[in-house]
C-alpha cells in the first residue's frame, strides 16, 4: 500500500511549527500516573523531537519509578518529579485530562502548550490539542506525524513508539488497529525497533509476585448475565499477601476478557478504601464509557474506568445492573 492511501492524522505541520518554536526552552513532557508503554513511548519520542529542534526536554511523571518492563524504553532519559522541576512550557501526552498527570499537574498555573492524546472525551485543556480518539495510541499519532513530516526518527524514538503502539493495541489486535497502525509499525522497525525484543521486554518480564496476585485475581472470578460478564476483584489482603501494589495489575483484565462467551470484562481493585474499576469489551456497540460516566469515570466505548470510595457490596450490584442494561441495548440493536 502507498503511504498516501493511508488515513493519516491531520495537523502535523502545526505540530512541527510549535516544536520548532520551542528551541532554546526547557520543556516538561508530562505523562500520566502509573505510566504504561504508550505513556513512556510518547514522552521519549517527544523528547527526541524537541532535542532535535534545540529545546531541552525533561520527562515528568508523578510515579517516577518505572517497572522493569518499561525502564529499557527510556534510553538515556530519566524520569523527574513534576513538583521539583522548573520548566518554560508543558506538553501533555496520553492524558485525557490535566488531572491524569497527578496531584501536582492538575493545577498548573500555565496552560500546557500542547497535548497529544487519543482518549475519548479528552477535555482539550491545552493551547494546541492534537487529539484523535480513533488513534490506537498517542504513540501512533506521534509516529504518523513524524513520518508525514519526514522527521529523522532515531533508534531510541523508534523503539519507544513501537513499544507504545504494541502496548495500546494489545500487540496490533484491539479495535481501531488499521492498516496505518501496522504501516507505522513497519516504518518503526526499519528505523531500529526490534519486535521480538520489545515483546520480550514488555511481556516476558513479569515478577513472580505479579503471578501470585494474578492467581488470586483469577480465583475471584464471578460470572453474570449468562456468562457474558466476568468480574474479578483484588483487595488489600491480596496485595499484602503477595507483596504487590496497584502497579502490578497492568494487563490483568485481559484474562477475564479472553474467556469464551465473555463480552464484558470487569476488574475491581480495592486498596485503602479506594476502589478502581476497569471495564473492557471488544464490541464498540457496548458503550462502556456511558456506564463509567454514570459512576463519575470515563474512557472509550471499549475501555473505560472509574474510581470511587463507596462500599463494594453496593457498587458491584449497581455496576452489574448498568452493564446488563448496556448488554440489553446491544442485543436489541442486533
Ligand atoms: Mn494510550
Amino acid at each position: 500500500m502507498d503511504a498516501r492511501d493511508l488515513d493519516h492524522f491531520s495537523g502535523y505541520e502545526m505540530f512541527f511549527e510549535i516544536c520548532k518554536s520551542l528551541s532554546g526552552k526547557t520543556i516538561g513532557i508530562i505523562g500520566h500516573t502509573r505510566p504504561d508503554g504508550d505513556c513512556i513511548g510518547s514522552q521519549v519520542a517527544m523528547a527526541e523531537i524537541l532535542n532535535s529542534f534545540g529545546a531541552k526536554p525533561v520527562l515528568l511523571n508523578e510515579t517516577p519509578k518505572l517497572s522493569d518492563n518499561l525502564l529499557p524504553f527510556l534510553g538515556n532519559y530519566q524520569i523527574n518529579s513534576p513538583k521539583d522541576t522548573t520548566v518554560d512550557e508543558y506538553i501533555f501526552v496520553d492524558c485525557g485530562t490535566m488531572s491524569r498527570g497527578g496531584m501536582f499537574t492538575k493545577n498548573l498555573i500555565k496552560k500546557p502548550i500542547m497535548s497529544i492524546d487519543h482518549h475519548m472525551g479528552n477535555e482539550l485543556f491545552a493551547e494546541n490539542n492534537f487529539v484523535f480518539s480513533q488513534a490506537t495510541a498517542a504513540s501512533e499519532i506521534i509516529a504518523d506525524y513524524a513520518y508525514q513530516f519526514g522527521f529523522q526518527v532515531t533508534k531510541t524514538m523508534a523503539i519507544a513508539l513501537y513499544a507504545g503502539i504494541v502496548t495500546d493495541t494489545g500487540k496490533f489486535s484491539y479495535t481501531f488497529t488499521v492498516a496505518r497502525t501496522l504501516y507505522l509499525g513497519a516504518r518503526l522497525i526499519y528505523d531500529g525497533a526490534n519486535p521480538n525484543e520489545v515483546f520480550r521486554t514488555i511481556y516476558q518480564n513479569e515478577s513472580r509476585e505479579k503471578f501470585a496476585l494474578l492467581q488470586r485475581f483469577i480465583q475471584s472470578f464471578r460470572f453474570f448475565a449468562d456468562g457474558k460478564i466476568c468480574l474479578g476483584v483484588i483487595r488489600d489482603e491480596d496485595f499484602l499477601t503477595t507483596g504487590t501494589d496497584m502497579n502490578n495489575t497492568e494487563g490483568m483484565i485481559n484474562f477475564p476478557r479472553s474467556i469464551k462467551g465473555v463480552l464484558i470484562a470487569v476488574a475491581v481493585q480495592i486498596l485503602n478504601g479506594h476502589t478502581k474499576v476497569s471495564l473492557r469489551t471488544d464490541i464498540p456497540e457496548i458503550r462502556l464509557d456511558l456506564v463509567a460516566t454514570k459512576f463519575g469515570g470515563g474512557g472509550h466505548a471499549c475501555a473505560a474506568t472509574f474510581s470511587t470510595h463507596g462500599i463494594e457490596n453496593k457498587i458491584i450490584p449497581n455496576l452489574i445492573n448498568e452493564l446488563q442494561e448496556q448488554l440489553k441495548l446491544f442485543t436489541q440493536s442486533q
